[in-house]
């Protein structure tokens, strides 16, 4: 995550480089639509830049699982661009959706982080994530990279349409730089983590709540639990939580909540009282200094203030951490989860 930071950021020029975006950004940033599809982790990066692109460029976008794309008669047409993630650039559905939509004359780009992928091969144009090898099965890094580059395209194409006030943009750019040394910090919460990774080590079921650009996260919380320590996991948004999951929660049910400050953090809090009201035990992500939460919650992970755009890549990190602890603790091999592979190509 370090090297795709500093790699990119310009603050000097006021400006993001992304070599793969610059040549291509009319033709982006004019899309009718952009349509985002891929699978897996790589789908909840993709939920994120739908919040992205809307908020920062206003550009409609739609977020699809590929493996859902593929197999239906999707309406796609000149003038759409449609942006594929995926940390190997081999995924099968991912690729099969690309070549749909190429015949169909849409504008392909993809995101990946495996160089000479066949994503990359056969997109229009891309950008590389360049997170380094993904060791483990379970995307982690390649998920706040791509995270990262999609901040920064929406960064460009609302500079491009001019729907980001310069003020704006430059708060956002500084607030990227200032991220790598963030993570420093929160990293340094690992063993305060893995103490409350030991209490919840035995849970069967685990519920991950989130509002707006953090219910991916919440999504992807969940994800990583189930994919590296088979507990049962769900992620919902967080106000859904009284249209069916509130039925699930007792004195034996985590929550995991992201409830950093920002315009939602008051119905977060309410949706945490909600949770204790039924015994049910909290571990809530917010903001350092926070004092609200820390009053009611179980356990509390502070991650460094920062704009809300970017929370979803700090707050990823103490899920991914917590994920990795439980699994160690359940002997299981992190690395290589049972039935899981790097990359699925058929
Ligand atoms: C998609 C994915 C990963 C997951 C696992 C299986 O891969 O679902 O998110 O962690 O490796 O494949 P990709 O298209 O991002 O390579």
């Amino acid at each position: 995550i370090h090297d795709s930071f500093r790699g990119r950021l310009n603050a000097k020029e006021g400006w993001v480089s992304l070599g793969g975006v610059k040549p291509y950004i009319k033709e982006i940033a004019n899309a009718d639509r952009i349509v985002i599809i891929a699978c897996g982790t790589s789908w909840h990066a993709a939920l994120v830049a739908e919040y992205y692109f809307e908020d920062l460029a206003r550009i409609p976008v739609e977020v699809e699982y590929a493996s859902e794309f593929r197999y239906r008669n999707p309406i796609i047409r000149k003038g759409d661009v449609v942006i594929a993630i995926s940390q190997s650039g081999e995924t099968a559905d991912t690729l099969a959706a690309l070549k749909m939509a190429k015949e169909n004359g849409a504008f392909l780009f993809g995101i990946v982080n495996v160089v000479g992928s066949s994503i990359s091969r056969i997109t229009d144009s891309g950008s590389y994530t360049h997170a380094g090898p993904e060791i483990g099965v379970a995307s982690t890094k390649a998920f706040t990279t791509q995270v990262t580059l999609l901040a920064m395209m929406a960064m460009m194409l609302g500079k491009e349409r001019n729907t980001i006030a310069p003020k704006r943009f430059q708060k956002l750019l500084d607030e990227m730089e200032a991220l790598p040394d963030k993570i420093e910090t929160l990293l340094e919460s690992n063993d305060y983590i893995e103490t409350i990774a030991a209490q919840y080590k035995d849970a069967t079921n685990a519920l991950y709540l989130g509002r707006g650009t953090a219910f991916p996260i919440a999504l992807e919380g969940a994800l990583k639990l189930k994919e590296i320590s088979y507990i049962h996991a769900e992620g919902y948004p967080a106000a859904e939580m009284k249209h069916g999951p509130i039925a699930l929660i007792d004195e034996n049910m985590p929550v995991f909540v992201i409830a950093t400050e920002g315009e939602n953090y008051e119905k977060v809090v309410s949706n945490i009282q909600e949770v204790k009201a039924r015994k049910g035990k909290i571990i809530a992500i917010v903001t350092k200094g926070d004092t609200e939460v820390k009053a009611i919650a179980d356990h509390t992970i502070s991650i460094p203030s920062t704009d809300e755009v970017l929370v979803p890549i700090l707050a990823t990190i103490p899920f991914q951490l917590l994920s990795y602890h439980i699994a160690v603790m359940r002997g299981c091999n992190v690395d290589q989860p049972r039935n899981l592979a790097k990359s699925v190509t058929v």
